[in-house]
Order: C-alpha cells, then structure tokens, then sequence
C-alpha cells in the first residue's frame, strides 16, 4: 500500500484543538479528518471535484475529503466572474461544487448556491460568459463541518491526479494544468528538507487557497509535515504580527506591505524562518526586512507547472536577488546562447506536473526535444550554484501581486465590452505589486472605472487593469501587428 500524502492525518498523536485555523475559526486533526471523511463519502467516484477556495476551514476540510477520497480537486477563485468561472467548470469538466457557508470570508461575490443542508443543483450566477454557451451546469455540494464519518477507502495510487489548476498563459483562457500526488509529496518533502520544516513549526499566511503557494504549501504542507497551520484569511501585516508563528509565509507584495509597518515587521522576530515567492523579491526589502527583523528571508522560486524547484535554505547562505539552488531531485539548466550567461531556465525533476488538461499540443510545447520544462523565465547561475532569476522571455505574463496574468486574457475579456474596439494590456513596474495591469484601449463612451470594474466583474478581481489609458489607435507595425513597445509609459 502506498504510504498517506497528508502524513500527519494518519497519525494524529498530540492532537490540538487548534492544529488549523483559518480566519479565526480553530478545528483539530482529528475533527478535519472526521468532516474530510463526510466530504469524501459524498464524492467518492466523481471524476473531478471544483472547491470554491475561500479562506475558510470548508474549504481545507473539502480539498482534505477530495485527496482521501482521491478525487481530483479543481479550486475555483472565490471572486471569479462568469466568464473565468464557467472556462475552468467546463474545461475540467467538473460537474460537483464543494463550497463552504456563504458569504463567509467571501470575496462578496455571489456565488452558485444549493438549499441549505444538501446538495442542489444550479448554474453559475450572473450573465453567461460573452461569447459562450451560458452558466456551466453544476451541482453545489455544500461542505458541513458538523457532519462525520470514518473514510477507511485505501490511499490513492501516488501518479494519480490531485490537483488541475487552472494557470494563465500569454494568449487565451487559462489552461488545467494537472498536478500529481507524488509531485505534491515529493515537492513538500524537498522542502521541508531545505527549510528544517517540522511538525514543531507553526505556519502562519494568509495567502489564496487557488495556488500552489498557499494551497499546497500553506496547507498540504502543514497536513504533511504535522506543524500546527494559522491562515490569516487576508495577508496582513498586522495579523502575520498577531499569529505568533515560526514559519512565514508571503509574496513580495507581503513583505513589502510588512516592512511598510514597522510594529508589525518587529514582532516577527521571535519566528524561526519569514519565506518569500511567486514574484521577484526587490533587494530593499530583503534589506529592510533584516533591518526590522533581524532575519534574512529565504526566497524560493517555483511555478504552478513545476511547483517549487529551487531555493535558499535554513542552513544556508540568503542573498538579495537569488533564490538558492536546486530543490532535492531537481536538475536545472540556462539554454543560453553561444557566449552568453543568461538564458531559459529549464528543469527536470519529480515535481513536473503531467501536462495541461484536453491540451497535448501545450503541453509539448512546453518541453524541449530531449525532455526538459522550459519555464519561460531568463535567469542565471552563479559559479557556486546560485541562480538569479533575470526575468520572463515573453512580457505578455504579468506578476502583480505573486499572481499570475496573461495580457491576452484580459485583452480578450475589455474587447468582450461593446465600447472597446481595440486593446493591449501590459505590466507596468510597481513597487507595491512588482508589476500593475495597465491596459491602453480604443474605446467610445466608456470610462477608465467603468472598463475596470468590467473585467473585474468578467474575471477575478486580481486580474482587473488598475489604470486604463484611451488610444486613438494602437502603434502597429507594417503588418498590422500591435507593437506594445511603442504604448506611450502609463
Ligand atoms: C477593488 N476591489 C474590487 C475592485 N477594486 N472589487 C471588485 N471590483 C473592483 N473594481 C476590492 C477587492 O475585491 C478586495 O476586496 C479589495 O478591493 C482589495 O483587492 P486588491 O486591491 O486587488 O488587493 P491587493 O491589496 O492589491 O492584494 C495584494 C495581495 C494579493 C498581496 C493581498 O495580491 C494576493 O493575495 N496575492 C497572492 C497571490 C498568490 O498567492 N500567488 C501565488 C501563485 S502560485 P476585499 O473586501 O476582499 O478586501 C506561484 C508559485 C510560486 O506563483 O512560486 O509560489
Ligand atoms: P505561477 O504559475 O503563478 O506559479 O507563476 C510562476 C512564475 O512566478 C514563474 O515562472 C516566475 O516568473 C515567477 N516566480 C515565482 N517565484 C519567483 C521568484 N522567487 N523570483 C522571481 N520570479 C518568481
């Protein structure tokens, strides 16, 4: 028999009552197990399950009650539109739900609603995505923590699926990408080989529950290594201070936001390890972190095709503008040109995912002839091992916030808006978010908070241009192509 993913759910010994919380609300081990059980019994031999991703204990209990029942989980942005919310339904072909009580920690957004107490069936709310055939017909099963049962159903084979998560490319809707148990195990091993990561940690971030980093780090993590998890609900500065943990986590834009807040910055001193990723960590707030904190961050990269593949470590060296060396089981390579340093970071190890969802032909593209990743990021190694991450090959992936964008996908969603004729959306340097969406639009009659509150409306909040900028025409080239190098600076 394979052994357990989530490790510390088979042996729950020294128990608490507050081994998870999230946003306040505190559970044990063993009460996650018993409502994980419910979850699972209910789902058991679906082919697929979506989980509206809330930062609740729901959702933690409906993703643990997936995994044991080894139902692939497909986690749903919680304030998604129709249009990004129907795409990864349908792609995935996801005919279950699984949400937590509404309105709870919810983005404020309405959300498909069964009647209380069981299962119902309904569409997507809202209008039907712009150009596609209407809501996507799901079941909402609502996730009940008062509700317990023993799941006895064997481990699921390791190369089965345990995640599709649905990442942006430069063109089109976002792609499924599939993610594997034994990725999963192999990936959380690796680092809590690196980061000396126990079960007498304490893990506190408030990061979204529909990303590798706070999904399968912030949670898989906790329920794989045994240590006690607080999810902050928000990533605040104020409450990473409150939560009193050892192990941090956060996004630059955190940590940005931490040493904007020097009280808070300064209570972080008594944690063992403050980890940084998903977007560039700029030098001066490594630096004004150690300042306030008297730590030096580790910073790890990774991608949610791969997850984390290379980092700095507990026992190691931490420097501004690198993120360390490869994880365990990882091999990197720059496909550099002839008599340059930098170049495409490519990678093999066990923590690659198995494809793209219904999209062979993504997929291999996505791999070189002799079989390894491309990431599409340009980086560097250093003599001693350390690689730098330069920056991306194609400036149509946005990082605002650790959130990945492509620029095609909210092109796509301001030229679904009758007023919009033309548009080119691109990521402007920020020193909040690393980068901000500004899209440059040919449009009649419409205005900058209008145009933005749509693709908030159509997408998740996240991906919504933070300033819009009105054309008389965008710059092309002979062909008619639009040169984004020629927009005017935003
Ligand atoms: C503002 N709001 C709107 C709006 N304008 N809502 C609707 N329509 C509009 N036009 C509201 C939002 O709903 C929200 O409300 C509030 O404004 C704040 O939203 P925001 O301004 O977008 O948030 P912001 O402060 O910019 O968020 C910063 C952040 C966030 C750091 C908290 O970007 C974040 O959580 N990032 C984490 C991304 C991440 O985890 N990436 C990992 C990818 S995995 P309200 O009421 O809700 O506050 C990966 C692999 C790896 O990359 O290596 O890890
Ligand atoms: P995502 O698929 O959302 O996980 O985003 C993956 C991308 O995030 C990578 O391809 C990188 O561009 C970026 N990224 C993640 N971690 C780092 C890091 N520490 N430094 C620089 N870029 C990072």
């Amino acid at each position: 028999m394979s052994a357990p993913l989530l490790t510390s759910l088979a042996e729950p010994d020294g128990d608490r009552p507050d081994a998870l919380t999230v946003a306040g609300r505190s559970c044990s081990r063993e009460a996650l197990l018993g409502a994980a059980g419910a979850v699972a019994a209910r789902i058991a031999g679906a082919p697929v399950v979506a989980v509206r991703a809330t930062p609740t204990v729901e959702t933690v209990t409906a993703v643990v009650g997936a995994l044991l029942a080894g139902v692939p989980v497909v986690p749903v942005p919680p304030d998604s539109g129709p249009a990004e919310r129907d795409h990864i339904l349908r792609d995935s072909k996801a005919a279950l739900l699984l949400t937590g009580p509404q309105g709870a920690a919810d983005a404020g957004r309405q959300a498909p609603a069964g009647p209380a107490g069981g299962a119902g069936s309904a569409g997507a709310p809202g209008p039907a995505a712009p150009g596609g055939a209407g809501p996507a017909p799901v079941e909402t099963v609502p996730v009940d923590l008062a509700e317990r049962a023993a799941w006895t159903g064997p481990e699921p084979d390791p190369k089965a699926t345990a995640f599709i998560l649905y990442t942006s490319g430069t063109t089109g809707a976002p792609k499924g990408a599939l993610i594997s148990r034994r990725a999963v195990a192999a990936d959380l091993d690796a680092l809590a080989e690196a980061w000396a990561w126990t079960a007498e940690d304490t893990l506190v971030h408030g990061l979204p529950l529909f990303h590798v980093h706070g999904l399968v780090l912030g949670v898989l993590g906790a329920l794989r290594t045994g240590s006690r998890l607080v999810h902050t609900g928000r990533p605040t500065p104020a409450a990473y201070a409150e939560a009193g943990g050892s192990l941090y986590f956060g996004v630059p834009t955190v940590w940005h936001r931490v040493t904007q807040d020097p009280d808070a910055a300064r209570a972080l001193s008594a944690a063992r390890l403050l980890v940084s990723g998903s977007a560039p960590l700029p030098a001066p707030v490594f630096r004004d972190l150690e300042l306030l904190t008297g730590h030096r961050p580790v910073e790890r990269y990774g991608m949610t095709e791969t997850l984390i593949t290379l980092s700095t470590r507990a026992d190691g060296e931490r420097r501004p503008g690198y993120v360390g060396t490869p994880l365990s089981g990882i091999r990197t390579r720059v496909a550099a040109e002839e008599g340059a340093e930098i170049g495409e970071l490519q990678l093999t190890g066990p923590t690659l995912f198995d494809g793209y969802l219904g999209r062979p032909e993504a997929t291999t593209g996505s791999y070189t002839e002799d079989g390894w990743f491309r990431t599409g990021d340009i980086a560097a190694i250093e003599p001693d091992g350390f690689h730098r991450i330069v920056g991306r090959a194609s400036t149509d992936l946005i990082k605002s916030g650790g959130y990945r964008i492509g620029a095609g996908e909210v092109e796509n969603a301001l030229l679904d808006h009758p007023a919009v004729r033309e548009a080119a959306v691109v990521g402007a340097p920020h020193e909040d978010l690393g980068q901000q969406i500004v899209a440059y639009v040919v449009a009649d009659g419409v205005s900058e908070a209008e145009l933005i509150d749509f693709v908030a409306g159509q997408l998740s909040v996240h991906k919504r241009p933070r300033k819009v900028r009105f054309l008389d025409a965008l710059p092309r080239n002979a062909m008619g192509k639009p040169q984004k190098k020629l927009l005017p600076p935003a």
